[in-house]
């Protein structure tokens, strides 16, 4: 760990990262380790303890109106997003991650989730924003926001993956910390209109068969999206976690595209235009390719494969009692639900099948538990997930057989962490 905390590198390849990320540039990062232990196992105050009367059992706490709008526990204020100074040019155009350690359950609350932009977080006034629909439609339209409130609409929970989530890692453990190798990716329920009931307000024509579709932002995002996904399952959603939109999460009116790569999830989306072929000179997705070894790319790969995590144990949040503990982590799949998740503490030698627990939803985070005893033994702990369509996660030595080291996205290898005696946690790989 460097002084201030920066996740550790463990290579140059961060380099090739940058270079390919089209990023430049490299400074430090946030957040102090000391901050990163969890509050529950700070040294307590004997004062508050038994046989004596707690502290705040004595006086009266505080009243209902103190808090218009609550917020966290100050004894959590180490549960924050945090992002790697080094990894992008500007703190504008750049990322931070969900810190998936401190979290637990399938919901990640809103002012955790991750936040990815081109160009920085607008606000927009509800009343200043319009989504124009034009192109090959029978009657263009303006949309103000309270004509998409008045439309039927839906509450459905989905994962947001960017692509470049564990992109570090494509030559090796970079990050030491779940919330860096796994944190561009957050779960929460949407609220919206189904993109096909506004395209059936403007009528498509015969050979309607892609969107582009556009943010509101600096970076005005764009991307081409097949009209069959459009029709299957998008929403034009206002509401995440029941309130409205965050402003970086796209206030106040974002695209929902589930199981697919985040990028394509356009925010503050003001405009969607209707034509017969994809965009490909114009959009972003140009960037969007996976390299392979023998320099061809991958493009429209635009579901996220299967995919899990330990978040506890884990580099972030090291073991810290022997006896009884707790294993916990995520996995979800963009082509449907998880429908089993194995976890091995001895580097893939036995495999046990974790417990499932909380909802599970397709295209959405599911939870898994390993209750365990430890006795300080060293521990190589990793999980691998399967999902409805039978697919297995595969380990990272069998993506780079296809896929090479040049790639930054869709990586959803299996991730291993080393648990050390003291309880220590590690970001390795055993081949
Ligand atoms: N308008 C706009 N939409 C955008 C982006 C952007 O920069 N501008 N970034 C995209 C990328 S790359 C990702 S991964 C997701 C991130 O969504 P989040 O910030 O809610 O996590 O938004 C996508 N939508
Ligand atoms: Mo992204």
């Amino acid at each position: 760990m460097s002084k201030k905390g920066a996740p550790e590198t463990r290579s140059s390849s961060r380099r090739q990262f940058l270079k390919s990320a089209g990023l430049t540039g490299a400074v430090m990062a946030a957040g102090a380790r000391s901050a990163w232990s969890q509050a529950a196992n700070a040294e307590s105050n004997p004062e508050n303890l038994p046989p004596h009367v707690a502290d705040w059992s004595k006086y009266p706490g505080q009243g209902v109106a103190d808090r218009p709008y609550g917020k966290p526990s100050k004894f959590e204020a180490h549960v924050v997003r945090r992002d790697v100074e080094w990894l992008t040019a500007t703190r504008q155009s750049s990322v931070n991650f969900t810190p998936w350690h401190e979290l637990d359950g399938i919901i990640t609350p809103n002012g955790l989730c991750f936040e990815r932009h081109h160009g920085g977080a607008p606000d927009i006034s509800p009343a200043d924003h319009r989504l124009m629909i034009h192109g090959l439609v029978d009657k263009p339209l303006i949309f103000s926001m309270s004509d998409i409130l008045r439309m039927p609409r839906v509450n459905r929970v989905f994962f947001l993956e960017c692509a470049a989530n564990s992109g570090m890692e494509w030559r090796g453990p970079q990050l030491n910390g779940c919330q860096f190798t796994h944190g561009m990716i957050h779960n929460v329920m949407y609220t919206g209109v189904p993109l096909k009931v506004v395209l059936n307000e403007v009528g498509l024509k015969p050979n309607a068969k892609w969107l582009l579709v556009e943010g509101g932002d600096a970076a005005g995002m764009n991307r081409s999206l097949p009209m069959e996904k459009a029709l299957d399952d998008c929403l034009l959603a206002f509401k995440m976690n029941g309130e409205a939109l965050r402003p970086e999460q796209g206030y106040p009116l974002r695209l929902v595209v589930p199981g697919w790569e985040g990028n394509i999830w356009v925010k503050w989306l003001r405009r969607i235009e209707v034509g017969d072929k994809p965009w490909l000179a114009r959009e972003e997705t140009s960037k969007y390719t996976d390299l392979m070894a023998d320099g061809r790319a991958r493009r429209f790969t635009f579901v996220m494969d299967a995919k899990s995590v330990i978040t506890n144990p884990s580099p972030q949040a090291p073991l810290r009692f022997r006896g009884q503990n707790v294993l916990t982590g995520i996995a979800w799949s963009g082509r449907g639900a998880i429908t089993r998740v194995d976890v091995t503490l001895d580097g893939g030698r036995n495999w046990r099948e974790a417990r499932i627990d909380g909802p599970v939803l397709e295209r959405s985070v599911t939870r898994f538990y390993v209750d365990f005893d430890w006795q300080g033994e060293e521990l190589l702990i990793q999980s691998r997930c399967h999902d409805s369509t039978g697919y297995l996660q595969p380990t990272k030595n069998e993506l780079r057989a296809i896929r090479g080291v040049n790639s930054i996205y869709h990586n959803n290898g299996i991730q291993t962490w080393l648990v050390r005696a003291n309880g220590e946690t590690e970001n390795v790989e055993i081949s």
